[in-house]
């Protein structure tokens, strides 16, 4: 096996289990009147094929147990049931038991024929996962509405940080071609309750919203429909002067808009439900609005305009930081932002990454979640791991997506999570989103590594409900994606769950950030400084002197604390409040300084990068220990990514005591190994065809 069929693997079940399952599944009435109920109903149909060798026998009414599925209108015998679906919302279902013609039937059914598809898909996981079927009685929708991938791709098909190949979007065979793998890619969506996908990069190439390219992304979102699956594309500000040929991309030049809307207007001739634009403006180089003087808002607002007739909307994003160096990088979108609260047309939103800084292995949450009450926000969360070692270190991030979720912003009021504020309930938001930066490419295996699946299903799961626990998302994806032994589900879960932690230990322990090799980001550097920017280098975030080391960004230093809600500032501003893990992001502490454990600071540093170490060691150890439970690929695939997490946990290790020893000028507390080379070896290494950086 090579991980293709990622959790949609409907490897027969053990006898006992089908024996249990096979009669309640006997009968299927289904009429599939609209595509996507067509791949509901072969859905149902592969799984149960697979799962328990069964093909039910369609019938218009059971005289044995069986499966009714379908809405009030595809499905007679629906409309004639109450299985509660009033007041369901958009793509929400049910599963029940119920008598019908006095037979015993699970029902599996919505309100519209994307809430069917993802029934089938639940209760196909309950069959999956070997969940007991008596008497079910689910209640499923989602408060996000958009839950989507964003695919940093390029239209040459590499991907900006990505590490599994190259794009899945075969432009050039585009639109003829129609490769098979669309619809898987499709189906593990759908499965996990995404519905929307941003085909293009960030950093945008204008020739994408050309009449060449729209007939392409035409064609993949005509393979997505049936799915529930919007495609949204990016926007390059400046492309009415790359592809217009006006003179200007100013907002407020009238000649411009009206490009904009004509635009819009052809992109909804090809893709009737074509979601809308995500823009990068102003930001790392990207043309926007304040070229010409103008707002993020004014530009955005130009650009809902012109998708407002035809139901679209604008996800403008946060992640700006401008030429301009202040004194704290994290600071620039909250204070470029928070302005423009109720500035933006309705039919904008504003999707924030989870922290302040990009994508580190930790961060606080971002102080904008819960600081623009009129704006609807959306959260980016990045799958693909840029800064947490690529694909190979198996670090499963649903832990870290559900520790931001669960964060309390206190705004307005304590209870006030990252989690309510994106779900609407804070402030009513008319429109919620969560957005994934995609870690998927051409790999037989998706993700660049088996584990790496994980985040993407992880992403899913709380996307749809981002009050699940991390924990139980782990264990179904484990049992889904290998096995359902408990010999095998234990063990698996407990390394994944330590996972995050663990690298978070060897990379950037106790706040540390932004410590990694320049540009691509593999590997550790922090010694890099000079250049461009300073706040593109790692001195400017760590800070190490002969005192001590950590960014004080309480009120003696930048007092970046100040953008959260006064009593989250209150905390994270005092040192001996701070949240140990948030130390040196807040705070510049001296080496000597006590930390909980008892050990001064630097002891507590080499402790934990060393745990980081130990704790993958462990983690090999489990995975060693399960060869009996895994199909020998995937087996040795996951086992040689692991050594090789190990090796450069080591060197992560090593490199960063080395390089902060020549601050500190202490020595290693006893028993812990010195670093196996010099830190001038450590600085020597370049990367120059790490992969992924533009
Ligand atoms: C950073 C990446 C860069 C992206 C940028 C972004 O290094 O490749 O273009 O974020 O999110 O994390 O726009």
């Amino acid at each position: 096996e090579d991980g293709y069929e990622l959790w949609l693997r409907y490897h027969p079940l053990p006898a006992e289990q089908r024996a249990l399952y096979a009669p309640a599944t006997s009968q299927l009435v289904m009429p599939t009147p609209s595509p996507t109920l067509v791949a509901a109903k072969d859905e149902l149909l592969r799984g149960l094929n697979g799962l328990l060798s069964q093909r039910p026998a369609s019938v218009e009414r059971v005289s044995a147990s069986g499966l009714i599925v379908g809405t009030p209108q595809s499905n007679p015998q629906i409309a004639r049931l109450d299985v509660g679906l009033k007041g369901l919302a958009a793509q929400g279902y049910v599963i029940r038991h119920r008598r019908v013609d006095d037979q015993t039937v699970v029902v599996i059914a919505a309100n519209d024929d994307v809430g069917v598809l993802y029934g089938v898909f639940h209760f196909l996981r309950l069959l999956q996962t070997q969940q007991p079927l008596g008497n079910l009685n689910v209640t499923e929708s989602s408060r996000i509405q958009l839950r989507m991938l964003n695919h940093w791709d390029n239209l040459d098909r590499t991907v900006e940080r990505g590490y599994s190949g190259f794009s899945l979007w075969d432009w050039h065979k585009l639109p003829d071609y129609l490769d098979p793998r669309y619809t898987d890619y499709a189906r593990a969506n759908a499965s996990i309750g995404i519905n929307a996908t941003v085909l293009t990069n960030v950093n945008a190439n204008a020739t994408s919203l050309t009449a060449p390219y729209l007939e392409k992304a035409a064609a993949l979102a005509k393979v997505f429909r049936p799915y529930g699956i919007r495609v949204f594309l990016t926007a390059r500000f400046s492309a009415p002067v790359e592809i217009g040929g006006l003179k200007t991309a100013d907002p407020a030049d009238p000649g411009v808009q009206q490009w904009w809307k004509d635009k819009a207007a052809e992109v909804y001739k090809y893709i009737p439900d074509f979601g809308g634009f995500l823009v990068k403006a102003n930001s790392e180089g990207q043309p926007g609005p304040q070229d010409y003087g103008r707002t993020h808002a004014d530009g955005a607002n130009m650009l809902a305009d012109a998708v407002k007739p035809f139901g679209g909307i604008v996800i403008w994003r946060a992640f700006v930081y401008s030429h301009e160096q202040p004194d704290d990088r994290a600071k620039q979108a909250y204070d470029e932002f928070v302005p423009l609260d109720g500035k933006f047309r309705d039919n904008v939103l504003v999707q924030v990454k989870n922290g302040a800084i990009d994508f580190q292995p930790r961060e606080p949450f971002h102080p904008l979640f819960g600081a623009m009450p009129k704006t609807p926000l959306a959260m980016e969360f990045q799958i693909t791991k840029e800064y947490l070692g690529f694909a190979t270190h198996l670090v499963y991030l649903g832990a870290f997506y559900e520790e931001v979720l669960r964060s309390d912003t206190y705004r307005p009021r304590q209870g006030s999570t990252v989690a309510k504020v994106l779900d609407g309930s804070v402030n009513n938001y008319a429109h919620t989103a969560i957005a994934g930066v995609a870690n998927i490419g051409t790999d037989r295996n998706w993700s660049g590594a088996q584990f790496e699946q994980a985040n993407w299903y992880a992403f899913g799961r709380l996307a749809w409900n981002p009050m699940l626990s991390s924990k139980d998302i782990a264990e179904e994806w484990v049992r889904m994606t290998f096995s359902n032994d408990p010999q095998f589900v234990k063990p698996v879960v407990a390394m994944m769950m330590k996972s995050h932690e663990a690298v978070v230990d060897y990379m950037t322990p106790l706040g540390l950030h932004h410590v990694m090799g320049r540009g691509h980001h593999y590997g550790p550097g922090p010694w890099v400084e000079g250049g461009p920017r300073a706040d593109w280098t790692s001195v400017y975030y760590h800070r190490a002197d002969a005192q001590g080391i950590g960014f004080n960004r309480t009120k003696t230093g930048s007092n970046a604390v100040a953008q959260y809600a006064p009593p989250v500032a209150a905390q994270f501003g005092d040192l001996k409040r701070v949240p140990e893990q948030f130390l040196l992001w807040f705070h510049h502490v001296p080496w000597d300084y006590r930390t909980q454990s008892g050990r001064i600071l630097w002891d507590e540093l080499v402790y934990r990068y060393t745990r980081g170490v130990d704790t993958v060691r462990e983690m090999e150890g489990t995975w060693q220990g399960l060869a009996p439970f895994v199909d020998a690929e995937r087996y040795q695939q996951v086992a040689a990514f692991l050594k090789i997490q190990e090796n450069e946990a080591k060197w992560w290790r090593d490199a960063s005591i080395a390089y902060f020893q020549t601050f500190s000028k202490r020595p290693l507390p006893a028993g812990f190994a010195p670093p196996e080379h010099s830190l001038d070896y450590y600085k020597s290494l370049e990367f120059p065809y790490a992969p992924g950086h533009h």
